[in-house]
């Protein structure tokens, strides 16, 4: 699968995100579209150690055994340890360059939500950029303020080519919007971990 198609319906969550278990929201995911996954094990009453690992081989296992690539937020600690498919780095995370020289083939991601942040971001040594939030969200600790469609519709007319995919807020009402304003794709945590109908709502997202 190539990148735009990759980023189509992107599935993030970590168990701090759920109050059933983790696999079966993933498979429910996965039985409703989605198109690829991020372990995002992070904040208040996330793993860590040996549970963060554990939790990650369950899921890297049912990725694989679906065919949907398997991406991993920050750690880079754990590119070899759950054989993951790419990782996603924010703007003070390990440097995507470092990432890149280590790893030829990894699917790698970074979060731009402004001019600045992109005057410094190296787009040449990247597969995608996640843009946002988008609209506001409270699933994410600190998370800054909204960036709107706008910063959407700018990074595209400044680079139509970059692989884009939208973050924060995206719901089934709104998502097409994401897509009309340029994203490749959207991506989206409580629309999906908090569902009493996942599969319908990955489908309509
Ligand atoms: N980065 C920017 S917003 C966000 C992340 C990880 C959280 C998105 O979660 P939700 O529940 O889809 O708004
Ligand atoms: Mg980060």
């Amino acid at each position: 699968m190539n990148i735009e198609n990759i980023l189509r319906k992107y599935f993030i969550m970590g168990s701090q995100n759920c109050t059933r278990n983790p696999e079966i929201i993933l498979q429910e995911a996965i039985t409703g579209g989605i198109t690829a996954f991020q372990y995002r094990e992070k904040g208040t009453g996330s793993l860590t150690g040996v549970e963060k690992i554990a939790l990650g081989k369950r899921l890297r296992t049912i990725c694989r055994n679906h065919g949907i690539p398997f991406i991993i937020n920050d750690d880079i600690e754990l590119i070899e340890v759950l054989d993951v498919d790419g990782v996603h780095v924010g703007q003070d995370d390990t440097a995507p360059e470092i990432i890149r020289k280590k790893y030829p083939n990894l699917i790698i991601g970074l979060s731009i939500s402004n001019e600045k942040e992109l005057a410094k971001s190296n787009l040449n040594v990247i597969d995608y950029v996640g843009a946002g939030p988008v609209f506001g969200t409270t699933t994410k600790e600190n998370a800054k303020e909204a960036v709107g469609l706008t910063w959407i519709q700018t990074l595209r007319e400044k680079h139509p080519e970059l692989p884009i995919v939208g973050i924060g807020g995206i719901k089934e009402a709104n998502a097409h919007l994401v897509l009309d304003a340029g994203a490749n794709g959207v991506s989206f945590i409580s629309v999906v971990t908090k569902s009493d109908d996942v599969v319908t709502t990955v489908k309509n997202l």
